[in-house]
């Protein structure tokens, strides 16, 4: 893809400002409407009633202005969105081309987490061996965001059998590319600087310590706040904001405070990418809305009996399917009269971020 020289939003040419907005990872699929008088911007951090938002004025300076939300914006903007500036004012949020979202904690809404992706790195440590469960339900929430995830392990200064992890990995999320750093000895840094070139937007995800803003500090030389964990878990949440960073290398890296596998939200279509190996298969199965579970005619099935496909991948893509059953209900409790058959035995929201990973 070229640099967005073509036309702006709403028709008006971006001309010279083409190149200027691709440093802030303005893509062709930004193609949002904004009205005429208004200037582009993008957000870099979200404080209540204000933004602080990138952008630049017809002369291609850049500015970064703190900007108030116009009372009648919906969606509110987060970090990421495209907005519409008028006098220091967001009026409009541009249609996103991806966005990453979980349900609400607020209510039983979703809250959009960060817009505007290409990719979503799914930040996994490994000095305490992997947590499956997490990076599984990771990779179905990146995926259902429009964008594409990308596993980067870190703290491998720490780990021990990393070749063995990276497979494991490699078999749990199987159409994911994969990187491993230290944040440390600086192992994988460049890998993931030449990731982030110009014009990617990249957010991260994972859980509190996972070692996201070690990351963004080792990519810049950068001194955002880190802090320890320890094992009981105290010390989380050293990010408490979620912030767009411009690389020096070109790219744009989302850092947000660390999720829980309780805020994890789970899609259909996430799902089914996570899962693409079972969903072949289950192209044979006999019934379209197989469960898998015992149905007539499951090819799925059928395949672990044969030695196909590893009895412990259905009983993840069992779980993962049966959380998403379990949040659609509690959005829409009419689904569960319509499908009683197809009701999952699978606990649904007991997880917690504080699963001990498998050794
Ligand atoms: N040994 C080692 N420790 C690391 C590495 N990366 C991060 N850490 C440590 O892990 C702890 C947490 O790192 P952070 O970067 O704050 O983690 P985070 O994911 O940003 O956490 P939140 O902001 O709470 O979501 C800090 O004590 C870091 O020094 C690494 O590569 N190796
Ligand atoms: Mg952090
Ligand atoms: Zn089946």
């Amino acid at each position: 893809m070229g640099e967005p020289t073509g036309p702006a939003p709403g028709g008006a040419p971006l001309g010279s400002l083409g190149a200027a907005y691709r440093t802030l990872g303005r893509t062709p699929l930004d193609a949002g409407s904004l009205d005429e008088g208004l200037s582009l911007g993008r957000v870099s951090i979200v404080h209540g009633a204000t933004g602080d938002v990138i952008w630049f004025s017809p002369d291609g300076l850049e500015r970064t202005t703190m900007c108030r939300l116009a009372s009648s914006l919906d969606p509110r903007p987060v970090a990421g969105d495209w907005v519409g500036l008028r006098d220091e004012t967001i009026v409009s949020v541009l249609a996103r081309r991806s966005a990453l979202r979980r349900p609400d904690p607020h209510g039983h809404g979703v809250q959009v987490l960060a817009a505007n992706l290409d990719l979503v790195l799914l930040v996994v440590p490994i000095d305490r061996g992997l947590n499956e469960r997490m990076l599984e339900r990771f990779a179905v929430m990146a995926w259902d965001s429009g964008a594409r995830p990308y596993v980067v392990l870190t703290k491998a200064d720490g780990a021990t059998d990393i070749d063995g992890i990276q497979r494991t990995v490699r078999s749990l999320v199987p159409d994911v590319e994969l990187l491993t750093t230290s944040s440390v000895s600086g192992r994988g840094i460049e890998h993931l600087r030449s990731v982030l070139h110009r014009g990617v937007t990249a957010v991260m995800l994972g859980a509190s310590g996972a070692g996201k803003t070690s990351l963004l500090n080792a990519l810049e030389g950068s001194a955002e706040v880190t802090r320890k964990v320890s094992r009981a878990g105290e010390g989380r949440h050293a990010t408490t904001t979620r912030k767009l960073y411009r690389l020096t290398g070109g790219g744009v890296l989302l850092d947000i405070p660390g999720i829980r596998l309780l805020d994890l939200m789970i899609g259909q279509a996430g799902v089914g990418q996570t899962f693409s190996d079972i969903e072949m298969i289950a192209d044979r199965c006999r019934f379209r809305n197989c469960s898998h579970r015992g149905d007539d005619g499951c090819a799925v099935e059928a395949a672990v009996a044969a030695g196909a496909l590893p009895a412990a991948r259905l009983d993840s893509w069992r779980a993962i399917h049966g959380e998403l059953e379990g949040q659609r209900r509690s959005r829409d409790p009419s689904t569960n009269a319509q499908r009683p058959r197809r009701t999952p035995t699978a606990p649904t929201t007991t997880a917690s971020y504080d699963d001990p990973p498998r050794p």
